[in-house]
């Protein structure tokens, strides 16, 4: 039995656009190169076609500088999808373009309406259980709008604190089994993963944390070795991709994709 939280057949990638350099940031450390981001997204879209999956990739928005994070606009769950409704105003729009690419793959869709705010870099679906971290993006009200949907569809949700100064609650952790997170200890001093395996990121690499399990291969930021040779040697089989640019705009791996079974 495969587990709808790390295999899936399908996956959603936007490519993404000239107006890139235009990305949100918390910290500005430059802009990232438009090219060398298009090459490591193609690489990044290969890898999960490389398993199996059927993945579409979506035309650049050059309105939405941060529109290749398509993960933010939508949450994708056995039993249905739901429409985000992003808590930076400036990403608001992506979610009307992402709709009609869900509304042909899900029978039931629905959308957060407000008035509050919930990106789907809070969430992290585990099988067993939604975990959703408040956030700058993600609040009490998101959470709520979220919780009433998901009690329809079976889903419990465990409401949980992204750790200050950090932008999303996965940007801290990644689910690498059913039962195993990757995590900074950070977010892990908060106990928030009771009753799971939790594998902390070896101090000065926690800018690996967001990874993605997809199917039978880990996706894992390139360029943090410590990290690389900790889960290889727990059996996970690794896809190293660049991250270079994608970082400048704090983004990871599990941003550019939304990942379900069809
Ligand atoms: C933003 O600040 O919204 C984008 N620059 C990065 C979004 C990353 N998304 C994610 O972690 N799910």
């Amino acid at each position: 039995m495969t587990n709808p939280a790390t295999h899936f057949s399908h996956a959603i990638s936007r490519r993404p656009g000239a107006s890139v350099t235009g990305g949100l940031r918390a910290e500005d450390r430059g802009a990232p190169d438009p090219a060398r981001m298009q090459a490591a997204h193609d690489t990044y879209v290969a890898t999960l076609r490389s398993t199996g999956a059927e993945v579409i990739v979506l035309d650049p928005l050059e309105e939405y500088p941060d529109a290749l994070f398509v993960e933010d606009t939508a949450l994708c769950l056995p039993g249905g999808a739901v429409m985000m409704r992003p808590g930076a105003p400036s990403r608001m729009g992506e979610v009307a373009q992402m709709r009609p690419t869900l509304a042909a793959l899900f029978e039931d869709l629905r959308d957060i309406q407000g008035p509050g705010h919930i990106e789907g870099g809070d969430i992290l679906f585990t099988g067993r259980e939604v975990l959703v971290g408040r956030s700058a993006r993600t609040d009490a009200e998101g959470v709520a709008e979220l919780r009433t949907i998901l009690n329809e569809w079976g889903h419990p949700l465990r409401e949980l604190q992204t750790p200050e100064g950090v932008l999303h609650f996965k940007t801290d952790c990644s689910l690498l089994d059913p039962e195993t997170i990757l995590s900074t200890r950070l977010l892990d001093s908060s106990d928030c993963f009771d009753g799971y395996r939790v594998l902390h990121l070896p101090e000065g690499e926690e800018a690996a944390a967001n990874a993605i399990r997809f199917n039978d291969v880990v996706l894992l930021p390139d360029g943090f070795p410590k990290t690389a040779e900790m889960l290889t040697r727990e059996g996970y089989d690794l896809r190293p991709i660049d991250n270079t640019d994608c970082a400048l705009l704090d983004g990871g791996m599990s941003c550019l994709s939304l990942r379900f079974n069809a």
